[in-house]
């Protein structure tokens, strides 16, 4: 069987020491948010026609028809107990829902606030719009789990991004009275802008603090020998930190030895990846024969993965192919000798 080479190295370069960031607290949507275990708490309950359902680790809202809002809140700190120094947060969602003529308000979104910070993004199937800036992407691939981050390292500034691509880079825009909290809220749609059987659904919401100093310490595919039907396509791969950690596709740069560098399409969490681990795809497969080169800069910390991608050579075409020219002269050659042995036999014989 024909087989792909793939190496890989992986270096990293710290001028901090290493930390990294916190992962403080977690919902894996194993319950329903507002179970026991889970802390939050139902701020504007799922009426009919809204049904809640935890299904394979995901928390989901759905409405047969338009329906009405579902709000759970959770308090990340309440004065006088202090928040945290500095803030991300993450939540991986999915909706059906296209946008529609409205960009707020007949979908899901999810809010955070820290410090003087208040973001409210509104999610649809395909788009992402915050309520903080101008800031609107879309298309994401529709009806797939997003991967939403929220990051503030002073209770000040924040930024969000959907899969990587930048949402909103947005300063001060509320008071800061101490607290700091989440809310994440399901929309069954409205009634002009809805589509049948709505579904939301979350696979986790996770916060911590941020540092800097993470070191990839294992990337996927790792390097070695593939079959082709494990790599028709080398246009991605996950890279593992030594602690949870998120790289927006703005901090990797890519470098190639030869052939058409590619570009990073999303940067996102793969189903079941704890936050140490993401997924980079790419817009096209890494050039065959050639070294790809990727540096992740997250703060003072660099880290490079190279890959050095060796497909397979392409297959002999069969006979049906340049096969029956080739064939053909073959014969015709042979032929020739037969019949000058032909001739040389009867001249030697008796
Ligand atoms: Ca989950
Ligand atoms: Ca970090």
């Amino acid at each position: 069987m024909r087989r792909s080479l793939v190496t890989v190295w992986v270096v990293t370069v710290a001028t901090t020491p290493a930390g990294g960031d916190q992962l403080i607290y977690q919902y894996e949507a194993a319950t329903t948010p507002y179970h026991s275990s889970a802390g939050w708490i139902i701020a504007d309950a799922c009426d009919p026609p809204c049904s809640e359902s935890v299904v394979g680790g995901r928390f989901r809202l759905q409405w047969p028809q338009a329906g009405n809002l579902a709000n759970y809140d959770y308090a990340i700190a309440t004065p006088p107990q202090l928040p945290p120094p500095t803030l991300w947060v993450e939540w991986r969602f999915r909706s059906n829902h296209p946008l529609g003529p409205n960009f707020t308000g007949c979908d899901a979104a999810f809010a955070a606030h820290f410090g003087a910070t208040h973001e409210v993004t509104n999610m649809y199937g395909d788009a992402a719009i915050s309520s903080s800036g101008p800031g609107f992407i879309e298309p994401l691939p529709f009806n797939d789990f997003h991967t939403y981050r929220y990051e503030s390292t002073d209770g000040q500034n924040f930024r969000v991004w959907a899969n990587g691509k930048l949402v909103t880079d947005s300063g001060p825009n509320s008071a800061d009275n101490g607290a700091a909290y989440i809310q994440l809220r399901g929309h069954g749609g409205c009634i002009s802008d809805q589509v049948p059987n709505m579904v939301n659904e979350w696979d986790y919401v996770r916060y911590g603090t941020l540092s800097e100093g993470e070191q990839i310490i294992a990337v996927d595919p790792p390097d070695g020998v593939f079959t082709p039907e494990q790599y028709s396509a080398f246009d991605r791969f996950a890279v593992t930190f030594n602690a949870p950690n998120f790289v927006p596709i703005s901090g990797i740069s890519i470098e190639v030895t030869g052939g058409v560098a590619p570009a990073v399409t999303f940067v996102r969490r793969r189903d079941n990846d704890g936050p140490e681990t993401f997924e980079v795809v790419l817009d096209r497969a890494l050039p065959p024969n050639e070294r790809t080169r990727f540096t992740f800069t997250d703060g003072s910390t660099v880290n490079i993965v190279e890959y050095d991608y060796r497909p397979p050579p392409p297959p002999i075409p069969a006979v049906s192919g340049w096969g029956i020219p080739v064939m053909a002269a073959l014969l015709t050659a042979l032929g020739c000798v037969i019949a000058r042995h032909s001739v040389v036999g009867r001249r030697g014989g008796p």
